[in-house]
């Protein structure tokens, strides 16, 4: 279908431009990711690429070695030559909205250790200011004893509500790969999301937000057309 298309475009032309022989990659979450690791894994075969991967959630883990890809880690590799990973929105700076699958803390991480980060996302997510398209707020991975008292401090400091995630699948909240929980933070007004993330970030229990504040060089997005546009 469309989107799928427009996701598996976008995955393509990021993998093809900026992986190269040798390199360390940091393999994002999600599913626009599944396509990207669908194409290295096929230049590693085609070309012979040397190349390992580290993976930002037990996903993506999987995906590495479903593949049959290199598996490292930041302890190995603590410096990546680039890192591939989706995003629930982008706006016009590039600052991303991540964690709608609740990976954001591995992803930021994963995405700071490396030289070149890249976003792969369908045209849903691309918008020219946050919460245009995508509802569901700023996902906060927070320590679970944490989770009221930072829900409160945040509604308090920040306006707008914030709500524990729950799982679908498994009674009770939604546990990440790091055994946090994760809230959900919909906003009322923000003017400038460097300083929003700050303050988040300060909130003791906190320990990672989904905002992406300046660390993305370029994101390609697949267009319903089939065609893939980029923002540098
Ligand atoms: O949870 C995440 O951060 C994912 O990368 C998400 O933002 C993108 O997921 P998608 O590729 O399935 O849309």
């Amino acid at each position: 279908n469309q989107v799928e298309e427009s996701k598996k475009a976008a995955a393509y032309k990021a993998v093809d431009n900026h992986v190269c022989d040798n390199y360390s990659i940091g393999i994002g979450s999600g599913s626009t990711i599944v396509y990207a690791v669908e194409r290295l894994a096929e230049r590693v075969r085609k070309e012979g690429l040397k190349v390992v991967c580290v993976p930002t959630s037990f996903q993506a883990r999987q995906l590495i070695i479903t593949n049959g890809l290199t598996l490292s880690d930041l302890e190995r590799t603590p410096e990546l030559d680039v890192a591939i990973d989706g995003a629930d929105e982008v706006d016009e700076n590039l600052t991303l909205i991540k964690g709608g699958g609740g990976c954001q803390t591995q992803e930021k991480i994963v995405a700071s250790a490396a030289k070149c980060f890249i976003v792969v996302a369908d045209y849903r997510k691309d918008s020219r200011s946050l919460g245009e398209q995508w509802a569901r707020g700023v996902p906060i991975e927070v320590l679970p004893l944490a989770y009221a008292s930072v829900a409160r401090k945040l509604q308090k400091m920040l306006g707008g509500k914030a709500e524990l995630r729950m799982a679908k699948n498994k009674a009770g909240p939604v546990v990440t790969d790091n055994g946090g929980f994760v809230i959900d933070w919909v906003w009322e007004k923000v003017g400038d999301w460097q300083q929003t993330n700050t303050q988040i970030k300060m909130i003791p229990g906190v320990v990672e937000t989904g905002l992406f504040v300046g660390m993305t060089y370029k994101a390609y997005f697949g267009n319903a057309d089939g065609t893939v546009s980029e923002r540098q």
